[in-house]
């Protein structure tokens, strides 16, 4: 196997035996195989859409595909196998459509010979071919060129972040044909193994682009479906009785989980990235919705451990589960761990059905205390926009004499230490603008405010970071500076997984220049690429605590 899509890749180099996720070789291989048959998809599906014709099944399929093999998302070869042999069938599909379609608008056959994505058919679709063809097809197979390698690399993660987040907002009825459309593009220019570095390069802002559009629409998808976030406390402590934690992206999952255990005496508590979902008027309303349970992922082991009940993962980041709790853990939408149980997906008009999760937690006792006080959240661009009036006065008068944007992800490693550090020890004159799991290396240490504004500002989940730049962009129009660069804010993001490569490419496709990104940069670029972004956006590493504060400092 071959995988170097997140961050804690082994050595900084790539996984090339078994995943530091967990992902082992057969899964890494499908994983592959799915990407270069979505390729083939959208070998067919650019072209056929050239021609007026187009398959939204597909164009869904394509994303689902892409989100399906981010970092911690699923680990089921059963799944991929599925995965694997439906893109077959639809691609053969799209290709006849295709086909007949370039047959009557230009009166002769398709001659055009396509790469292999598009063309290659297994004898009987069985795992073991599948898995023989997709040690040949990572996204690197047959490419010397390392900066070649490395920009498809760059392109195909950001791809697969833009996938999640356009693929969040079509579970909430948001579609943006764009979106999809572009996906392919750019997936076919990968399958196709076409494209200099430089035009690698530029598809990559373009994803950031389309990366700005999928946030946007995704928030336009939650805010019109759960309301506009505010402000809110969420406790950490457990009540008594039964209860079911939550953990991943999904909101909609979470309002069905909440309708289906009301007046069940079950208590929900958030995990994770579904902190933010507290400060939906349309999801606090349920009373029983009672609190959040633990910090980033990669606690999970002993805090699903600690909780007792049942545990339901609806997106990102599944680590590998201990026996210890693997009978009261659950799995829906594209998630996946062999053995645990899966919800399934809900159909037409209709919801998920929980009742097995709830059965279990009814079974459980309460949870195990883990933690005291609260936390606070839903700082998302509507609620400091209404703050806007006190906060530029506090700059005007030099009472905030810097913002700085710490977004992003939390993983394992004990370089992260730094983001807590110099959260603590910025001055007490400075806003942190956050986003993502990243939040939980400092949304507990009670950084206080500055004239009631609070000094940290937790816009939500990771695409929430739509919000951050909606806060900078109308900061800079407000007090008459002509770009974000502009404005007195530091940038010292935390990357995982793929979802933040694609945030990283959106904050680069606005011009955003001199982000820090920690705390190492991407096994997948190369020299060369990074010295194109560093000339273009002066993007550099996060270096120590004392160096970066020191910088910042000086620039306010
Ligand atoms: Fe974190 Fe995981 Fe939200 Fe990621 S829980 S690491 S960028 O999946 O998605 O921030
Ligand atoms: Fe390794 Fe990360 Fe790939 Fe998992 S997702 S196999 S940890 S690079």
């Amino acid at each position: 196997m071959f995988c170097n899509q997140c961050q804690e890749t082994a050595k900084n180099q790539a996984c090339t035996q078994r995943g530091i996720c967990g992902k082992d070789a057969e899964v890494a291989a499908l994983q592959d195989l799915v990407v270069y048959l979505a390729g083939g998809i959208a070998l067919y599906g650019t072209r056929a859409r050239a021609l007026g014709v187009s398959d939204p099944e597909a164009d869904l399929f394509v994303a689902e595909a892409l989100f399906a093999t981010v970092t911690n998302v699923n680990f089921d070869p059963d799944r991929f196998v599925a995965l694997a042999q439906r893109a077959l069938e639809l691609r053969e599909r799209l290709r006849g459509r295709f086909l007949r379609a370039y047959e009557a608008q230009h009166g002769r056959h398709f001659a055009e010979a396509l790469p292999e994505a598009a063309t290659w058919a297994p004898r009987s679709a069985a795992r073991d071919e599948l898995l023989a063809r997709g040690m040949l097809v990572g996204i690197t197979a047959g490419q010397p060129d390392e900066d070649v390698r490395s920009a498809r690399s760059l392109l195909l993660y950001g791809l697969k972040g833009l996938a999640a987040y356009a693929d969040h907002a079509e579970i909430l009825g948001h579609h943006e044909e764009d979106l999809l459309a572009y996906m392919q593009d750019a997936l076919a220019m990968i399958a196709g193994d076409a494209g200099t570095v430089d035009e690698l390069l530029a598809m990559a802002l373009r994803c950031g682009e389309m990366g700005v559009r999928a946030m946007a629409l995704l928030d336009q998808a939650n805010t019109s479906t759960y309301g506009q976030p505010s402000p809110t406390q969420v406790s950490l402590e457990v009540r008594q009785g039964p209860a079911i934690l939550i953990s991943g992206h999904d909101l909609r999952d979470l309002e069905e989980l909440l309708q289906q255990t009301a007046d069940s005496g079950i208590n929900v508590y958030t995990h994770g990235e579904m902190l933010p979902a507290h400060a939906y008027p349309e999801l606090k309303k349920h009373a029983h919705l009672a609190g959040n349970y633990g910090g980033a992922w990669w606690q999970q082991r002993d805090e699903f451990d600690a909780f007792g009940g049942a545990i339901l993962l609806t997106t990102n980041c599944l680590v590998p589960p201990k026996a210890s709790y693997r009978d009261r853990l659950f799995t829906t939408g594209l998630v996946g761990w062999p053995g645990v149980t899966h919800i399934a997906d809900r159909a037409p008009g209709g919801q998920k059905d929980f009742r097995p999760v709830i059965a279990r937690a009814l079974d459980l006792g309460s949870p195990r205390p883990l933690e005291q006080g609260a936390v606070t959240t839903g700082f998302a661009h509507g609620a400091v926009l209404s703050l806007a009036g006190p906060v530029l006065d506090a700059v005007k008068r030099g009472a905030i004499k810097r913002f700085v944007v710490m977004a992003g992800c939390d993983g394992r490693q004990k370089e992260r230490e730094y983001y807590t550090e110099l959260a603590r020890r910025l001055p007490q004159d400075t806003v942190i603008l956050t986003a993502g799991c990243a939040k939980y290396r400092y949304n507990k240490l009670g950084l206080g405010d500055i004239d009631g504004i609070p000094r940290l500002l937790d816009a939500g989940q990771c695409n929430d970071s739509y919000s951050l730049v909606v806060v900078a962009l109308k900061l800079a129009e407000a007090l008459g500076l002509e770009s974000v660069n502009d404005l007195p804010i530091d940038y010292a993001l935390g990357w995982y997984e793929q979802k933040a490569v694609l945030v990283l490419l959106a904050l680069l496709s606005l011009g955003v220049k001199r982000i820090r990104l920690g705390p190492t940069v991407p096994a997948f670029i190369s020299p060369n690429v990074l010295q194109a972004l560093v000339d273009k956006f002066e993007i550099g590493p996060t270096t120590t605590v004392d160096e970066d504060l020191a910088a910042m400092i000086a620039a306010a």
